[in-house]
């Protein structure tokens, strides 16, 4: 068991210094148990070889391709055992479970094991962050590249570490959202949600309404061209998350922010009329049509061709600020909604306002509150709905750092990097216990956001809090050796041109 010796890892560590050995107790997000090995390391070579089982070849390409990159080694990657770097799937081991790891480092070799290509996955991210920040160097560097030596075992609290990004208000390209993934990857995100259409733009091609893709994405906050991806382009997203063990999540978001749907289709309103295509940042004004036929039409189309372009288990339908729906209306068209999701072979995932209709068993509700008392969903936890929590004066990356920041919102507060962080997503709703909790999502709304750079701004420092939060053991929890463990990010970020807010809370190494 492994469990007890989570405890080595509390308590305050020197930063080290980026440029030579970084230490096995700066791993972000912290993991499960750490024991160094004072004063060993192992050091790549120009003549190492990465070893794999053979269901790990994929695992150990991805690897080697970061590590090519900045040392410049060819690093061939060979079935079979030796010594070097090995990437080793394993029978069952219940320390690491499905998602977690084990890594040994010793003068001679590098070790990762796991269950399954996830968990070597992790393991890998773990691997980078024990080089020197120069690792992630996307150019030839000189070295020499020590690894710090000891034992790490990990697994995940929480199964389900998200990030949102919305494509809609401004829309982002593919190689944008690839670029977030590999960044997400990282820090053990598993989930991608993409926030696909809302008032100001439509973002996904469906074959059986093409006007929403070419009308309905042909603008976006601001007035600029906006966007949409193909199915192809979708794909490649889902295809690229996938080699990254990342499941992308779609929302299609309904009955309100539709008026993207709207302005495309006229039938879809119920005058009849088609309204304008909208660019402001306003919500709660639209509202899908209850009464046609045709509207029901619209959502099982919709989702049958959301759903086919989706691997993952989970389809999003919003739900969230239908304020130009009748209360009693939302609650009959959420069931609707949600059993045509069922029938496509999708579970729901719906933002917390689906417990005023009857959520089905399978149905998951993303709680975007700022108060830590929510009766309705505690209620619907007691029910047995699990939930995600993205409460959003912690979890939204959309939110001002403080009054200086010069993007994003602040309708739920400033979050700062020690907002984002010391939170318990187990216990924070009242009533709700930890069972009940699926994980976390770090919602990014983009009303304020048109960039990479903007995107990484807001994302980063805060964006590894909360993936800490759904990966680490609440034994690790402390906020002074958070900060110093999230300071020795700082470099690895500026190696790979990821901008960020140097946030003063934080001991940037
Ligand atoms: C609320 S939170 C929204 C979004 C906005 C966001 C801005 C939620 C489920 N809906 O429509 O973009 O605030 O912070």
């Amino acid at each position: 068991a492994v469990t007890s010796a989570a405890s080595v890892l509390v308590g305050p560590q020197a930063a080290t210094a980026a440029t030579d050995v970084s230490s096995m107790r700066d791993v972000v997000p912290a993991p499960l148990m750490v024991k160094p090995a004072a004063g060993t390391t192992f050091t790549l070579t120009a003549g190492t070889r990465i070893f794999t089982s053979p269901g790990a070849r994929e695992v150990a390409g991805y690897l080697a391709g970061i590590l090519r990159r900045s040392t410049g080694y060819r690093l061939p990657v060979v079935e079979g055992s030796g010594v070097g770097v090995s990437l080793l799937l394993t029978g069952a081991d219940p320390d690491v479970g499905d998602q977690g790891y084990r890594l040994d480092v010793t003068r001679a070799s590098v070790v990762i094991r796991a269950q399954s290509g996830a968990g070597l996955f992790a393991g890998v991210q773990t691997l980078r962050q024990l080089f020197p920040a120069a690792i992630e160097s996307p150019t030839a560097r000189p070295g020499p590249w020590a690894v710090a030596g000891g034992q790490i075992v990990d697994r995940p609290r929480l199964a389900y570490r998200a990030a949102m990004l919305d494509v809609a208000r401004h829309f982002f390209t593919v190689a944008t959202v690839e670029r977030y993934l590999d960044e997400l990857a990282l820090y053990k995100v598993n989930y991608l949600h993409l926030h696909l259409t809302d008032d100001q733009g439509w973002r996904i091609a469906i074959d059986s309404w093409p006007r929403l893709a070419t009308y309905g994405g042909s603008t976006q906050v601001g007035g600029g061209a906006g966007g949409y991806f193909t199915k192809a382009d979708y794909r490649a997203i889902v295809a690229y998350a996938e080699a990254r063990y990342i499941t992308v999540v779609p929302e299609v978001d309904m009955p309100g922010h539709v008026n993207a749907a709207l302005a495309s289709y006229a039938e879809l309103n119920c005058d009849g009329k088609a309204p304008p295509l909208y660019t402001g940042t306003g919500v709660g004004f639209s509202s899908l049509c209850m009464t046609r036929d045709v509207t029901y039409r619209f959502v099982d189309d919709v989702i049958g061709e959301v759903a086919a372009l989706t691997p993952g288990p989970y389809l999003h339908i919003g739900g969230d600020e239908a304020y130009a729906t009748k209360p009693a209306d939302y609650a009959s068209f959420m069931n609707r909604v949600q059993e045509i999701v069922a029938a496509h072979g999708k579970a729901v995932l719906a933002w917390h306002q689906v417990v005023t209709a009857t959520p089905l068993p399978s149905t998951v509700a993303q709680y975007w509150g700022t108060t830590r008392s929510a009766p309705d969903v505690a209620a619907a936890a007691g029910r047995g709905t699990k939930l995600l929590l993205s409460p959003a004066n912690k979890a939204y990356l959309d939110m001002k750092y403080d009054a200086s920041t010069p993007l994003g919102q602040d309708w739920a507060g400033y979050v700062e990097v020690k907002d984002a962080y010391d939170w318990d997503p187990g216990t924070y709703l009242d009533g709700v216990g930890a069972s009940s909790v699926l994980g976390v999502d770090a919602p990014l709304w983009t009303e304020t956001i048109v960039a990479l750079r903007d995107i990484e701004y807001m994302a980063f420092p805060r964006l590894p809090a909360i993936a800490e939060l759904g990966w680490s053991p609440t034994s690790t929890h402390d906020w002074n050796a958070f900060r110093v463990r999230l300071g020795a990010q700082g470099p690895r970020w500026t190696t790979q041109g990821i901008t960020f807010y140097r946030s003063p809370q934080i001991p940037w190494a």
